[in-house]
């Protein structure tokens, strides 16, 4: 049976289509710089939000419409609802998925029934891998909705909570070698907190740093060579979490040694949380070498939470993908849609509509990041703008052959400094020719 009979698999019909199942922009096979779109954007569908995601919100009961979910958490309906999963996948045509552990299996009654029941649902999950060759982007262990991890999995006060989060992460780097995970991720559920009174910080964040380092070691043993991500979030659900932005992120992977294995996962929403703009996360992250793949989303200028909507805005996709391609593109990670329909837009339809409206947000923001760099006009203002440092004064600094004493004496000599417009306005326009 169907899950989606009116829908068949979504083509490519161009910017003149006026097909709601169809992409405008999204077209796999086209090449942009030399790769596919596909290869460039590797789109994944998420999980909890898509398959588990019910509408509830802290005012009101569940909205969501989903006739194949029979809401029980039997292992049958487990079953069913990865076979709709990949249906709406293939129909979709993404090449990846994400998931936690506790999205596709029920939690059972002790640790031993939950792992037995990850493992009958990874067989299914490898089935529907091999029928469709849709792949999985990457796993992870949700660590923060069992009132166990009320104080947090890794930092919490509780060792024994600890020791439990280490098995959960066990069998879910498992779980992620077993079905070819591209990567596995850490989210910071819970590790934070809301004062400090009742909390030990530095206890806490090395107790996170010893579980991440154990988290390397185990994958090393078992062969398992996904890239793992840490995702940058600064606050929800506590009120602050310590994986807070890029920086944070990465001050803490080289304390404790985990800079090799680790890249990061950078979502939109989480970034305008923590008072940044999505490409300013990217370009941090880029410019160390951490940049592995984001959640893709958006949150609203109105709401300070973490409404993880659908990207629609082609600025956004644009600056991502600027930065996306100057950094060389994705390897391990892709685009992720860590994106939930809203609680009114409750009919399984609505699910395709958004996919489909990021797919060709992202589609058309990759063609636009790439026709201003095929034009190299931002490349070209950069290059003059940083100028005085490529010859004299600028590249005897940069090649570290001043001191301040050696620089007091050339700065003497300098009379009025000439400096140019930052040409801010002048660029901005230049942006809005390519959109
Ligand atoms: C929550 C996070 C979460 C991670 C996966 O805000 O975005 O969904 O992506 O644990
Ligand atoms: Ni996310
Ligand atoms: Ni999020």
């Amino acid at each position: 049976m169907e899950a989606f009979p009116e829908v068949s698999k979504i083509k490519y019909e161009g910017p003149q289509s006026d097909n709601p199942l169809a992409f405008r922009w999204y077209n796999p096979d086209e090449i942009v710089e030399g790769k596919t779109m596909r290869d460039h954007l590797r789109f994944s569908v998420v999980y909890w939000h898509t398959f588990r995601g019910n509408g509830s919100d802290p005012f009101g009961a569940a909205t969501m419409v989903r006739p194949w979910d029979d809401g029980t958490e039997s292992l049958e309906n487990a079953k069913n609802r990865v076979r709709v999963a990949f249906e709406f996948m293939e129909k979709l045509d993404v090449p990846f998925y994400a998931f936690h552990d506790r999205d596709v299996a029920p939690e059972g009654a002790s640790l031993s029934e939950s792992n037995s029941n990850l493992d009958a649902i990874a067989d299914t999950l490898e089935e529907e891998q091999e029928r469709t060759g849709i792949k999985l982007l990457w796993g992870t262990q949700n660590m923060f909705s069992h009132p166990r991890y009320m104080h947090g999995a890794a930092t919490s006060c509780d060792a024994q909570v600890f020791a439990y989060a280490a098995a959960q992460t066990k069998k879910a780097i498992d779980i992620s070698k077993r079905l070819n995970a591209s990567g596995h991720v850490f989210w910071g559920g819970r590790e934070g907190y809301y004062n400090l009174y009742n909390t030990d910080m530095k206890r806490e964040v090395d107790h996170l740093g010893l579980l991440l380092n154990m988290a390397v070691e185990y994958a090393d043993e078992i062969g398992f060579d996904g890239m793992f991500f840490i995702e940058p979030k600064p606050k929800e659900p506590t009120k602050h979490q310590y994986d807070s932005d890029a920086a944070a992120c990465i001050n803490f992977l080289r304390a404790y040694g985990l800079m090799d294995r680790f890249q990061l996962n950078i979502e939109t929403n989480h970034a305008t949380l923590s008072g940044h703009t999505m490409m300013h996360e990217l370009e941090y992250a880029g410019m160390q070498g951490m940049l592995g793949s984001i959640d893709a989303n958006t949150g609203d200028l109105l709401l300070g939470w973490d409404t993880d909507q659908f990207p629609t805005d082609i600025y956004l996709t644009t600056r991502c993908m600027l930065a996306i391609l100057k950094y060389g593109g994705f390897t391990n990670g892709g685009v992720n849609f860590d994106a939930k329909v809203r609680r009114e837009s409750f009919e399984p339809m609505d699910l395709f509509y958004a996919h489909i409206g990021g797919m060709d947000a992202f589609a058309r923001g990759l063609i636009t990041a790439a026709a201003i760099r095929a034009d190299g006009g931002l490349e070209a203002m950069k290059t003059e703008r940083y100028s005085s440092w490529d010859s004299g004064l600028g590249a005897e600094i940069e090649t570290g052959s001043h001191g301040l004493k050696s620089l007091a004496e050339a700065a003497e000599g300098m009379g009025d400094i000439q400096l140019s417009s930052g040409r801010q306005e002048f660029l901005e326009n230049y942006i809005n020719r390519f959109i």
